[in-house]
């Protein structure tokens, strides 16, 4: 599987539909496979899938796209059709067969009114590079409006549709966004955040004060990168905040192994919920062997971070919690230089951990060096690693550890000084030790992300869901977070092991450590 399409919740069941190759372990031969849940935890998955490859508009191809709430509270998907040898993409609809079953487990792709948008001569952008339609969204005229993903050489586009009455589209004069040298735009996602309160917020809301976010999966860098801005609406364009940063130096959802995301508005607890595809890091042929590749991470709920309205926050859904089970707990332990801690008692290779950390003083925090200014957060976690011992750091997990530590994935921070007692600090998910296969087999990357925060009280936060190769970790309550994939040979099930390390001059202190076994999800009946 890859990309997450058209998540959805409607009548009491949340929809995922997913890019899915019925007939192997790697990509190709791609349908929409369909799972239904009452929860995000349990999940049926439906025996047919949703769309397959069948209709002039998308014989060749029923790739990635979203799903709508549309008028009279009808659920529609919108797709991308490809329709030829040469690759060349259009958009097309599909909706439910039959609204009264619960499961919608049939879609139609009507002839009528399919493919809903095609590339125009005058729209100047390539015709294999044309795909993705974004969740639609009412505007105050009343029109309704979506996005497609383009290109045209390095010059990536969100491509605007508008329709009065969700049949026929209409491409607009203006892109609604466009930037020159980010290649193509995959999977454009478009929404609001509320500024002032926690809750998501349906794609077409206009009656409160609100943030937009614009994401896009960047097929040059395969990571999926948002920037905060707001959305003219005369001119009907997305327009970011100055200082958000776009490009490959811009905000990402995760630093790690998360790419295609999709976000969807659960009108059920108000939030707004985001899915992204981690995919494997071993080789294709791992992958034949196994029998499958491709997983999601833990959905997310979204929102934005106040009052620096400067970043997104995100934390694994609650419904998660509903798997924990024996629970381990730490408070106020030390952890002096060059320690490390097992934590006992948990299934060390499937937990949730939850970990305070602080310090008496951040005095013998390092400066951080000027010459790592030429490095991002990824180049710096490769540089310095857990080996190279600071004042305050590394400290943090050891995950999926083997027993004589001949194997394991650190998930930890550093603190550095800047300028004016500020503090800057780095997080990192360190994969090249987590397993002793070496070569080419396996991509084994340190990734990192800096987290923006301030050190209050001395203290920082730490959150790592461990799934067997699945590390998906939360910095700062959900600041900065990171999915690594690992496939540990010696660290695997009842030989994995768990511990807190403290490689830093500074003791550190585990304020509270709460780690819990976590039970596996049950299919749902
Ligand atoms: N995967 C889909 C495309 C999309 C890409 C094809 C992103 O629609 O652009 O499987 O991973």
């Amino acid at each position: 599987m890859s990309d997450p399409n058209a998540p959805m919740y409607y009548k009491g069941i949340y929809h995922i539909f997913y890019q899915y190759n019925p007939k192997g372990a790697v990509w190709g031969n791609i349908v929409w496979a369909h799972a239904v849940s009452k929860d995000l935890i349990s999940w049926k998955i439906l025996k047919k899938p949703a769309i397959f490859p069948s209709k002039s508009f998308d014989k060749y191809g029923t790739w990635s796209g979203s799903g709508t709430i549309g008028p009279d509270n009808k659920p529609i998907i919108f797709y991308t059709g490809v329709i030829d040898t040469k690759q060349t993409q259009v958009q097309a609809y599909a909706v439910p067969k039959d609204l009264s079953d619960p499961y919608l487990s049939t879609w139609v792709r009507p002839e009528r009114g399919n493919p809903i948008a095609m590339v125009s001569d005058d729209l100047g952008v390539n015709k294999t590079a044309y795909r993705d339609p974004s969740t639609a969204w009412l505007g105050r005229d009343g029109q309704w409006r979506m996005l497609v993903g383009s290109r045209w050489n390095k010059k990536g586009f969100a491509v605007l549709y508008r329709s009065k009455d969700f049949k026929k589209w209409v491409q607009a004069k203006r892109f609604f966004h466009f930037n020159s040298k980010l290649g193509m735009f995959e999977c454009p996602d478009f929404y609001p955040v509320s500024i002032s309160h926690k809750n998501g917020l349906d794609n077409s809301v206009t009656n409160q004060p609100v943030k937009y976010v614009f994401k896009v999966s960047l097929d040059l860098e395969r990571y999926d990168y948002y920037t905060l801005g707001s959305y003219n609406l005369r001119k009907d364009i997305y327009v970011p905040d100055k200082s958000s940063i776009e490009g490959f130096k811009a905000l990402r959802y995760d630093y790690g192994n998360f790419y295609a995301s999709k976000s969807f508005f659960d009108p059920s607890k108000n939030r707004r919920i985001v899915w992204g595809w981690a995919n494997e890091s071993d080789s294709s042929a791992d992958d034949v062997s196994k029998g499958w590749s491709g997983i999601y991470a833990i959905p997310r709920k979204v929102w934005l971070d106040m009052p620096s309205g400067k970043q997104l926050m995100q934390w694994p859904v609650e419904e998660l919690e509903t798997l924990r089970g024996r629970k381990v707990e730490m408070s106020y332990q030390h952890v002096n230089k060059g320690e490390h801690i097992e934590i006992k008692g948990v299934t060390a290779a499937q937990a949730d951990v939850e970990v305070k950390f602080s310090f008496s003083s951040l005095e013998k925090a390092d400066k951080f060096d000027p010459k790592w200014d030429k490095w991002d957060a990824e180049g710096l976690c490769k540089h310095l690693g857990i080996n190279n011992h600071g004042g305050i750091g590394p400290f943090g997990l050891l995950t999926l550890a083997s027993s004589k530590l001949e194997e394991f994935t650190p998930v930890f921070f550093r603190i550095f000084k800047t300028h004016g007692n500020k503090h800057k600090v780095l997080m990192c998910s360190d994969a090249r030790s987590s397993s002793l296969r070496q070569g080419d087999e396996l991509y084994k990357p340190a990734f990192g992300g800096f987290v923006n925060v301030d050190m209050i009280n001395n203290e920082i936060s730490l959150r790592s869901l461990i799934d067997n190769s699945m590390i998906e970790s939360f910095g700062a309550g959900g600041r900065t977070c990171i999915v690594s994939r690992v496939y540990p040979t010696l660290a695997v099930k009842r030989n994995a092991h768990l511990y807190v390390f403290n490689y830093g001059s500074e003791p550190l202190i585990i304020k509270s450590l709460n780690a819990w076994s976590m039970k596996a999800a049950k299919p749902m009946m």
